[in-house]
């Protein structure tokens, strides 16, 4: 049983960290990209997709798979121009197989991406980490959500958050006005079913990315929230290509979501896992992005980490989100330093799980 232990990287133009210096992590083999110039809806030509497969590839790396081809708002909300953007995100899909790449990620949040209150928050030892209070969300007008962090991006583009996207929020919040959790399960439904024809015939897997946090924010629905949304979302598709990123620090903001048992519960689903560690400081109302290691944060990542490998999880892996540590100045959670600490981490534990299961 393998799995691929691999990095998210944001091409040459946009992200800090080289191809090389990935490289020379020596635990990491694979990579994670996407296209960054393009918007939902527009077709991936296979030339553009050979090219960064070229990239990668040149600098002794395998390109593991896309995160994210986005899903365009019309498809979320079942808008005039949904069928047309289907139709893109099939040809995209079919590019994508013809270059024998196997893994997307995307995701069916509305309106805000994975959603933070600070980039860096200072920690007792001088690192920096994103964190969350609800307080803070609670008292938030969601239009002005952008500006209270825009400055604090070390100078890079967060994808999720695209200026573009950002000064169009309050007309995507008016389109999401009558988009209720049922609404976003059917369109998710009507996309995974208009997609599974061309995943099947190039063995596609599409893992979609848990909403970050796992609940509702400024009333807009969350959909990929729970261990029972999850069951529903497999269910209403029951097909292995419409699979899971189990993505643990974005489903494990909810202290009520059981990490291990919704590993269990996915065996077989989980496409690409995104494993990090969460610190609580006020129950659910407060929590930042720890260091990987389990005494750092909250969760027992050897216990998740064991349990992907007793349910035969074979995909590609990523430390996620890292703290800002060395003095880098990266993408807040996508610096260097940390995420190489976490790969380190990670495999040392796989590797010391393979080992005893072998034993028995
Ligand atoms: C944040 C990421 C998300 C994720 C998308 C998938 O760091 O985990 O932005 O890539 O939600 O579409």
């Amino acid at each position: 049983m393998t799995m691929e232990m691999t990095m998210r990287w944001y091409g040459k133009e946009y992200d800090t960290v080289t191809l090389e210096q990935i490289r020379q992590t020596g635990y990491v083999k694979g990579i994670i990209s996407t296209l960054y110039n393009k918007l939902p809806g527009e077709v991936w030509e296979l030339d553009e997709i050979l090219a960064l497969k070229k990239e990668v590839e040149d600098a002794g790396l395998h390109l593991a798979g896309i995160e994210s081809v986005n899903v365009s708002d019309a498809i979320k909300t079942g808008g005039p121009e949904r069928d047309k953007d289907i139709a893109a995100y099939i040809k995209t899909l079919e590019n994508l197989g013809k270059a024998d790449i196997h893994l997307v990620c995307y995701n069916f949040m509305p309106v805000f991406d994975w959603t933070r209150t600070e980039l860096d928050r200072k920690r007792e030892d001088g690192s920096t980490v994103m964190a969350y209070n609800q307080d803070v969300i609670d008292r938030m007008d969601p239009k002005k959500m952008f500006d209270t962090i825009k400055n604090d991006m070390n100078g890079t583009v967060m994808p999720g958050w695209e200026p573009e996207r950002m000064a169009k929020v309050q007309e995507l919040f008016e389109m999401y006005k009558d988009i209720d959790e049922d609404k976003l399960f059917d369109n998710l439904k009507y996309f995974l079913e208009a997609i599974m024809p061309v995943c099947d015939q190039y063995n596609i897997n599409m893992a979609i990315h848990p909403d970050d946090p796992a609940w509702s924010v400024f009333g807009l629905p969350r959909i990929i929230s729970s261990q029972a949304k999850l069951k529903r979302m497999m269910d209403m598709v029951p097909n292995p290509h419409n699979g899971v990123t189990f993505c643990m620090g974005s489903y494990g903001t909810n202290l009520n979501n059981d990490l291990i048992a919704t590993v269990r519960m996915l065996k077989g689903r989980i496409h690409f896992a995104h494993i990090r560690n969460l610190r609580f400081n006020d129950g659910m109302r407060d929590f930042e992005e720890s260091a990987h290691l389990s005494e750092d944060g909250t969760f027992d990542m050897h216990g998740v980490m064991k349990a992907l490998y007793e349910t035969g999880f074979d995909g590609p892996i990523r430390p996620d989100h890292g703290r800002m540590i060395w003095g880098e100045k990266a993408m807040p959670g996508y610096g260097l330093y940390d995420r190489a600490l976490g790969a380190a981490y990670l495999c040392g534990l796989w590797e010391s799980i393979r080992k005893d299961a072998r034993k028995l």
